[in-house]
């Protein structure tokens, strides 16, 4: 109860700063994906599939993708070769119709991408980096320092609904929490990162900026040579696997941090299960 009026609270204020047109109807479309069991959640929410190319959508690639019924992976298991449909909605995509459709070989199975080391703890320095900004500025993370700076990681061509696009819309939806709360606006900043730096050119990042209405006083969208990108994200528990010719072919997690006025990590939101009311709940309670 307690947190639905807040939820509801937070929709009052982000409409108060300025309501968008509503998102216009779905569009549903579904591709055809086969590929290779790698790793499947214990409560069988998501799976992760090693895929072959799924034409006229996405490379070839190992990623975690929803399930909305557990019962679809009855009987299969890490190791099997699958066929599925892919449903992608204009927020959501998910893995629906699956078959078994064999198994490799034991011994020849792929293993699943590994999980980021050495990723900083709550409360450590986090090391700077220098960014190039939408404008083509230079911009240090260190320049942020005064203020709560929450990060993520994105790139613009991200195909999945579920994944980068959501990250900006949840940025969004916190950029309208700080517009509409001055105490907030005036000690939050966001910044969001592409790990695609060569595609995402300083006019890319500006256009995103522009479409999702970042207003460039509080929300930055910056990047950096792809190595230090890496380095910098894998601190924070980004993971970005690049394949095919000039690494174009990206599989990334979700990795969202909170840093603290002295340029602390303060805490992670992880994945894309967050949502903006948690940050906006999080900020009230830190910003004094
Ligand atoms: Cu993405």
């Amino acid at each position: 109860m307690k947190s639905s009026s807040l939820v509801l609270m937070v929709l009052l204020l982000a409409c108060s700063a300025g309501c968008s047109a509503p998102p216009p109807p779905a569009t549903v479309r579904e591709f055809p994906l086969t590929g290779e069991v790698l790793a499947i959640k214990p409560d069988k929410s998501e799976i992760q599939v090693k895929h072959d190319e799924v034409k006229g959508f996405m490379e070839p690639m190992t990623m975690w993708f929803n399930i909305k019924d557990p019962r679809l992976l009855d009987g299969v298991a890490p190791g099997d070769l699958i066929g599925a449909t892919l449903v992608l909605t204009a927020e959501d995509s998910y893995l629906t119709a699956i078959r078994k459709t064999g198994s490799r070989p034991p011994g020849e199975a792929s293993a699943p991408p590994p999980a980021p080391a050495d990723i900083l703890p709550v409360g450590e320095a986090v090391p700077d980096i220098t960014f190039t900004d939408e404008t083509g500025k230079p911009r240090r993370l260190s320049s942020y320092r005064g203020a709560y700076t929450l990060v993520t990681f994105i790139y613009t061509r991200c195909p999945l609904p579920d994944y980068c696009p959501r990250m900006n819309a949840h940025f969004a939806a916190v950029q309208r929490g700080l517009q509409a709360d001055p105490r907030l606006g005036q000690r939050v900043r966001l910044i969001s990162v592409s790990f695609d730096p060569e595609f995402d050119t300083p006019a890319r990042l500006a256009a995103k900026a522009r479409e999702i209405g970042a207003d460039p006083d509080l929300w930055h969208f910056v990047t950096a040579p792809r190595a230090q990108v890496d380095q910098f994200g894998g601190k924070l528990g980004l993971s970005v696997l690049r394949e095919g010719p000039g690494g174009v072919n990206i599989t990334h997690n979700l990795r969202t941090a909170l840093l603290d006025p002295d340029g602390k990590l303060a805490r992670t939101y992880n994945g894309k299960e967050w949502v903006p009311e948690e940050v906006i709940r999080d900020l009230q309670a830190l910003v004094k």
